[in-house]
């Protein structure tokens, strides 16, 4: 039997723009999603924007029932920068009944309250105004936002969390055209990160001031890379793929400094970011003390075969070639490798490299098209679900016996959500959706998650 801790917690996230909809008058500014779905030339599956979700804002007292009934002791969700501030800086009262009436219904229930404030969902009026985090003056209103938060709810909230997947807002944005403003432009990338980095511990600066009772982290996804032999080339080449996608926020987020060799690198592309000496010590006193780590699927990678020519703009991918191993596992609903010993790896990482801190899973799910195929006496028989976490808590269950500092494990997702590029394509949820009925229906996995909670192992 696999047994952890007592006082292990068992959660599942979601984030605003996925999950709480928009309500006729109930002052949600738009975001970047809504702009992105309007007017990009992105077609989304089906065709569905960011306003379909399980609205949440309408329905959080019957999802708190649901979460009870599925055995959940943690919840991560995020506030809505676009709903809570409006374009004049003035707060939105009904956003702050909306919140605090969710925080504190879930902490009436026992449920552990894991508040991100930012999860890719730029207001507009930012992006349109500043270019968003291109700018150094998004970073001064974030901070601004993020202190109204935590006077607003700091009493309701276990954990905060800074950012959500930070690398991906960069390069999503900025290098790959999959998240508006759909650029690509190297230079804008690396400001970008630096700029989130430094709002992060700006962050936590404001944070710090308050003496609240919670933490505060960052949640970051980390993909390990394995390079394809021992062979130097292909080694360096994980190692680079390493430096941009795990070291780029876990050093300056964790260690408050960032990899020479990624400096180096950067100096080399003259991509340095405009920076001051006094940011660098901002960011080097306000580390967080909390981490939360999302992980899907690894990097599997190997030396560049042919360098880019000199006119390509500067990626991660100039010094490595990703490659599909033969023989992995993949989810064959989504397409994404299965490999769950690289939890075990990152959780390695974590103590080894990283003084120990503390950590939780913030998200790790199994995306599966077309589910309701598998929907037998009205329940979908997600065993493939229940499989997958199973293997992977196995792996981080190994590793919190050898000393980890992991204090949790989190799924994505609660509720069939919405997502940012293949909206209800991939449902991830412990509970079926029906977007058209607002019916929610629990899953198998979701009865099997409260067993797993009831016996803290399985
Ligand atoms: C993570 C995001 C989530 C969620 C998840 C699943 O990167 O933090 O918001 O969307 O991935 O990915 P997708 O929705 O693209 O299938």
């Amino acid at each position: 039997m696999i047994k952890f801790k007592d006082g292990f917690f068992w959660g599942s996230s979601t984030s605003a723009e996925q999950s709480e909809g928009r309500l006729e008058n109930d002052g949600k500014m738009l975001t970047v999603w809504d702009k992105f779905f309007s007017d990009s030339p992105y077609k989304f599956h089906d065709n569905i924007g960011p306003e379909t979700t399980s609205t949440i804002y309408k329905h959080f007292k019957e999802d708190i029932k649901l979460l009870k009934q599925t055995g959940h002791t943690a919840y991560r969700t995020s506030i809505s920068w676009a709903r809570l501030i409006d374009d004049k800086g003035n707060i939105n009262q009904k956003a702050v009944t909306f919140y605090n009436s969710y925080f504190s219904l879930l902490k009436e229930n026992g449920i552990k309250v894991f508040v991100n404030l930012y999860h890719f969902d730029t207001p507009l009026y930012i992006q349109e105004k500043y270019n968003g985090f291109v700018q150094k003056e998004t970073v001064k209103l974030y901070a601004k936002y993020a202190k109204t938060c935590f006077e607003l709810f700091g009493d309701l909230v276990d954990s905060w969390f800074t950012f959500n997947e930070p690398i991906v807002s960069v390069e999503c944005g900025y290098l790959l055209q999959y998240h508006y403003p759909l650029e690509v432009d190297s230079k804008k990338a690396v400001q970008v990160a630096y700029n989130i980095a430094l709002a992060s511990a700006l962050a936590v600066k404001e944070f710090k001031k308050l003496n609240l009772k919670s933490k505060i982290g960052i949640i970051l996804n980390i993909t390990p890379s394995y390079p394809r032999s021992n062979n130097e080339f292909d080694v360096k080449a994980a190692h680079i793929a390493d430096l941009f996608a795990t070291n780029s926020f876990l050093d300056p987020c964790v260690k408050g400094e960032y990899s020479k060799d990624l400096v180096e690198i950067l100096k080399k592309h003259d991509l340095l970011p405009s920076y001051t000496e006094e940011e660098l010590k901002i960011i080097k006193e306000n580390t967080v003390s909390f981490l939360g780590i999302n992980y899907y699927q690894p990097l599997r990678v190997c030396a560049k075969a042919n360098l880019p020519n000199d006119n390509a703009p500067f990626m991660p991918t100039y010094y490595y070639d990703s490659y599909v191993m033969p023989g992995r596992r993949i989810n064959k609903y989504r397409g994404w490798e299965i490999y769950p010993h690289a939890l075990y790896d990152i959780a390695k990482n974590i103590q080894n490299n990283y003084g120990n801190i503390e950590w939780f899973v913030a998200e790790n799910g199994m995306g599966v098209e077309d589910e309701s195929r598998f929907k037998k006496d009205g329940i979908i028989q997600d065993d493939y679900r229940i499989d997958f976490i199973k293997q992977h808590l196995v792996e981080l269950h190994k590793a919190i016996e050898e000393g980890s500092n992991c204090k949790g494990y989190m799924h994505w997702t609660f509720i069939d959500c919405w997502s940012w590029l293949n909206a209800y394509k991939n449902r991830y949820g412990f509970i079926e959706l029906d977007y058209n009925t607002q019916k929610r229906y629990i899953k198998k996995s979701g009865y099997w998650f409260k067993e797993l909670s009831d016996n803290n192992g399985f």
